[in-house]
């Protein structure tokens, strides 16, 4: 990385060593975190500009500071993206992450004390979704749904649940659950009982805008996401919603919860946002599917298995109990031989959140590094040798060999950048 080490090194040698050594852990290491991905260099580029010097509180053309005349052709271009990319009415790109999206939602529609129906972190949901230790579970009245025994979602019960909470707020959206959002399903169930709907799509946000998935928009009063997960952007959060509802949630970002927009970030989304209507794009949420899809039957064919069977996502969860192992074990092991997943609760999981029953494997990050269904077969053959043969020092170097291989052979930037420059190692 060229101006980390011309310019960086020379001013703060700790920092410049601990990006460095970042980058290679990311060059040297497979992946397999859902919520992670690779950005491109052009995001890297927009992210680490001159934009970071500009305060633009406010909102394009109604800032307040003078000189915003630039950023704001950044931030439009990002809200017009985001709103032509998923057919929305308005969008508001400044949350600084999905958290902050969702609390502006939060904050736009509801009164401390009203009533929000969400999926069970212990399931698949998300902190934001109305847990005790986030402020959706302290200044709201949570209640949850969760999944069946097969692990899909049942509708039949988030409608029964809906009748007896009367919520103010329904939440439909998950951070681990591998199957398809019936998002028209749950706008009927907040429909009938008198309830907005917030749909959080930071997951599948990719597969949403290359039509792998359905769209909440229509159904929804707010969408919410992040920008970096399937979408392949910078780190960072939106809101898209419908027009009556604009104003109420362009307050609640700003001057609600926050303060200057990182009209970096803001530039980088745009990128992203640009990026996200190729063609290229498309086949790569396309391969990101069809990638989860093949490691999920390789798993099941080594003995594994799968929450609800399988995927329809970017992400499968792994149900470890019948290896005899929890998911923090599994996660500690798959990294000491070069495999980066997160320990994640299984639903009805008897291990606590500290220790869990489960990984949750994604393949967004090793899609783009160019990885097919082929290279699922040699991960998954990793994956088994470390957790099925514990303590078999001979499988485990088998599996350091797959990783090592494969990150050679499927380089990220400056180890592929070399490459260009002077060819194969
Ligand atoms: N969205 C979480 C994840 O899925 O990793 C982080 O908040």
């Amino acid at each position: 990385m060229h101006e980390i080490e011309k310019y960086l090194m020379p001013v703060d040698p700790e920092i410049a060593a601990a990006i460095l050594a970042e980058e290679r852990r990311q060059e040297e290491k497979l992946e397999l975190i859902a919520s992670e991905n690779i950005v491109d260099r052009a995001i890297l580029a927009a992210q680490g500009c001159v934009m970071t010097n500009k305060y633009a509180e406010g909102y394009p053309g109604r800032r307040y500071y003078g000189g915003c005349q630039f950023v704001d052709v950044a931030e439009n271009l990002a809200r017009e993206r985001a709103k032509a990319l998923f057919g929305a009415e308005h969008a508001n790109v400044q949350p600084h992450s999905g958290t902050q999206a969702n609390t502006a939602v939060y904050y736009a529609a509801l009164k401390p004390g009203d009533r929000v129906l969400g999926m069970n972190l212990s399931h698949g949901g998300h902190l934001t979704h109305g847990s005790p230790v986030n402020i959706s579970g302290t200044y709201f009245e949570a209640h949850f749904y969760g999944v069946n025994e097969e692990g899909y979602l049942d509708y039949d019960a988030v409608r029964a649940l809906a009748r007896t909470v009367r919520p103010r707020l329904i939440v439909a959206g998950a951070s681990a659950y591998p199957r398809v959002i019936d998002f028209a399903a749950f706008a009927a169930i907040a429909k009938e009982a008198g309830a907005y709907l917030m749909a959080d799509v930071a997951h599948i946000a990719g597969l949403v805008a290359a039509g792998l998935h359905p769209n909440p928009v229509p159904y929804a009063e707010f969408v919410t996401s992040t920008t970096h997960k399937t979408l392949r952007g910078p780190r960072g959060g939106m809101i898209l919603c419908q027009a009556r509802y604009a104003a109420e949630i362009d307050k609640a970002v700003f001057p609600g919860i926050q303060g200057g927009p990182l009209m970096h970030v803001i530039a980088a989304k745009a990128v992203c946002l640009k990026q996200a209507q190729s063609e290229a794009f498309r086949n790569y949420q396309r391969q990101v599917v069809a990638n989860a899809r093949a490691m999920g039957a390789f798993l099941k064919e080594y003995g594994f298995k799968l929450t609800s069977g399988g995927t329809d996502t970017h992400l499968i969860l792994v149900d470890l109990r019948s290896k005899n192992i929890t998911g923090k074990q599994a996660e500690l092991m798959l990294d000491e031989v070069g495999i980066t997943v997160n320990k994640n609760t299984v639903p009805f999981d008897p291990q606590s959140p500290q220790v869990t029953s489960g990984i949750r494997i994604g393949t967004p990050a090793v899609t783009t590094r160019g990885m097919k269904e082929k290279e699922m077969e040699l991960i998954a053959r990793a994956i088994h040798y470390v957790i099925s043969y514990p303590g078999d020092e001979a499988k485990r170097e088998e599996a350091r060999r797959i990783v090592r291989f494969l990150c050679s052979d499927f380089p990220l930037y400056s180890s592929r950048e070399r490459r260009e420059i002077i060819g194969p190692a």
